[in-house]
């Protein structure tokens, strides 16, 4: 098949082998071979080098500073208290003694040297997790509603995103041979179908991204996946989902053919034919999306060409029949809930605000530590928002002051305000190979400048998303949020306004090109406009939607 490069290496990788195992054995660079460093994505291992150390090595001429990122799939986010505790471990003893919960209820590890990559996988298998799939041309991490406050609700919907998740995973071996030491198998031709029946040995044009929501919450920004599954919910019960299709967040800066765009409803399911449906709409992507392009590749961008009714028609051609109407649904809350909830069940769930997803110690904050006492004690479980924060769930009622006293013994606030409490800044500076600007690392100092003129203008209180990325690629969905800043170049954001609290509306470019006191004197003033027009209880979204003219392009 003629494609991109991408598609050329996948063909030759004898099913995501390619060289990686005698890479691994190289001493002499820290680092794999090109081709390599495509196919470990699938195995969810990204190569990276420090980019904060580049200028000073250049200069010596030595090798960039390689090192790895490995990202755990948890399909809903959803751990047990071992389960941290192992993750913890190995944060500690090959990952710089960090862990970053990530916008999809996943845990990113970074800066693992190559001597260490074996063993660290072989330390997140032991703790019954894997890496398999949580990056590549595949399905990646299944997200779903993530505080399971509706006991009985919720588990379903958990149960569907674990099903598909374990549903699509590619069949290959070679995960299991490159990174678990198993037994060598030799794929060959005729074996192909048998191998991958889903994928193919071309597997996807590109990323695949789905997540289960429980209306009225919408934490999972579900249009903003390929694939949704929205539960339709009657008399306490879920009857069935409706499907969405084609939203992303991806642009490239001044190239019109890239667009963010939120998912169109396909139609209604019934719960068993759920993840049928799934794999028809993969599979209909898998022949249908774009592979010379792969800045095109998305599903959205397949919807967009063929129109949906055809789309459809191509999911039916693999499923054997067309899905009749969505039923419809109304979203109340995009964000996570934070403080203490109580569960229909009588058990307990602390939402808790972690700034960019790192749980790390700092010198006043000890949250890794913390954590791992909470962890300790065995109650409950761990549960990963989509909005890179945690859910220590499912909570006896007498464990409440316990964990109260481990989290305030180490600094940590059981609840944030202002702006704080919803911001998402993706990883970007130092790690990301694609940043343009700094992401997590500049956002606490713009929320703290931010949140002195939220006060002035009276607007504390008041919910408001921002979200933070590096570069136009959008991995903390800038461009679903209320405040949405894009980097562009080192120290300089475009600005965007408007799209709805509800993650229902996109927003629009507000401002090209804007660096720090830029932002802050933009908002400033218009934070004042908002708290002086606004209309009862209207969200600042809704209100820069229809008060502020985008600039012309
Ligand atoms: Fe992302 C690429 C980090 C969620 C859209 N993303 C990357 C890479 C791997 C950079 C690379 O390709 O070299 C980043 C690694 C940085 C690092 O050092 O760790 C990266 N993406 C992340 C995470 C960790 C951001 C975070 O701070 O939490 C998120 C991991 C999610 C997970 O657990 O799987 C993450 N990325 C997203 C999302 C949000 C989502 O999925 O809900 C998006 C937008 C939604 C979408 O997919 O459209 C997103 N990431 C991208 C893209 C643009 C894809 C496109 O369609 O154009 C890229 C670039 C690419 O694929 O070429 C990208
Ligand atoms: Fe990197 Fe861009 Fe994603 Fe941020 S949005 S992590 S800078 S690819």
């Amino acid at each position: 098949m003629a494609g991109s490069r991408n598609e050329t290496i996948k063909d030759r990788s004898n099913y995501l082998r390619g060289t990686i195992a005698e890479g691994l054995e190289n001493a002499i660079t820290g680092a794999l071979d090109d081709d390599d460093t495509q196919l470990t994505k699938f195995h969810g291992i990204y190569q990276q080098d420090d980019r904060d150390l580049r200028p000073e090595r250049g200069r010596k001429k030595l090798e960039k500073a390689f090192s790895f990122m490995a990202r755990v799939r948890i399909p809903g986010g959803v751990l047990t208290p071992a389960q941290w505790r192992a993750l913890d471990a190995i944060a500690g003893t090959f990952a710089g003694g960090q862990l970053r919960l990530t916008t999809r209820q996943a845990v990113q590890f970074h800066h693992v040297i190559k001597n260490n990559l074996k063993a660290s996988i072989a330390a997140i298998n032991a703790a019954l997790l894997d890496t398999l799939a949580a990056c590549g041309d595949v399905n990646r991490n299944v997200m779903c509603d993530a505080n399971p406050h509706r006991g009985a609700l919720h588990a379903e919907a958990q149960a569907l995103a674990a099903e598909l998740s374990a549903h699509l995973l590619p069949h290959t071996r070679a995960y299991h041979e490159i990174w678990l030491d198993g037994d060598k198998i030799i794929t060959t031709e005729a074996e192909a179908d048998e191998n991958e029946p889903i994928y193919g040995k071309f597997y996807l044009p590109r990323k695949f991204k789905i997540a289960v929501a429980l209306p009225p919450e919408n934490d999972v920004d579900v249009l903003t996946n390929d694939l949704g599954f929205v539960a339709i919910i009657e008399a306490g019960a879920i009857i069935g989902y409706d499907v969405t299709v084609g939203g992303g967040m991806g642009t490239t800066h001044g190239d019109a053919s890239t667009f963010p765009r939120l998912a169109d409803t396909l139609g209604f399911c019934l719960k068993h034919q759920a993840v049928a449906v799934a794999e028809a709409v993969v599979k209909a992507q898998r022949d249908h999306g774009n592979r010379q392009e792969r800045k095109n590749a998305r599903l959205k961008y397949t919807v967009e060409r063929m129109g949906l009714a055809a789309f459809h028609d191509a999911v039916a051609g693999h499923l054997g029949y067309h899905l009749p109407p969505g039923r419809g649904f109304i979203f109340t809350s995009m964000g996570d809930g934070f403080g203490w909830v109580a569960g229909d069940d009588g058990l307990w769930h602390l939402g808790l605000s972690i700034l960019a997803g790192r749980v790390n110690d700092t010198e006043t904050r000890r949250l890794r530590t913390a954590l791992r006492e909470v962890a300790s004690l065995d109650i409950g479980d761990f549960r990963l928002t989509g909005n890179q924060n945690l859910v220590i769930a499912r909570i006896p009622s007498e464990y409440r002051q316990r964990i109260e006293a481990i989290l305030a013994g180490h600094g940590v606030p059981i609840t944030e305000s202002g702006l704080r409490r919803d911001a998402m800044a993706c990883v970007a500076l130092p790690t990301c190979g694609l940043a343009l600007a700094e992401s997590e690392r500049f956002l606490p100092r713009l929320l703290e400048r931010l949140g002195a003129v939220q006060a002035r203008h009276g607007l504390t209180e008041q919910r408001i998303t921002l979200r933070m990325t590096g570069c136009p690629n959008g991995c903390a969905r800038p461009f679903n949020a209320e405040i949405g800043l894009v980097g562009r170049s080192p120290g300089h954001y475009a600005l965007y306004l408007g799209a709805s609290p509800l993650g229902t509306r996109l927003n629009t470019p507000h401002a090209p090109d804007l660096d720090e006191d830029g932002i802050i004197d933009t908002l400033d003033r218009l934070f004042g406009q908002y708290a002086a027009t606004r209309a009862d209880g209207e969200h600042f979204g809704d209100w820069a939607s229809h008060a502020l003219t985008p600039p012309s392009q």
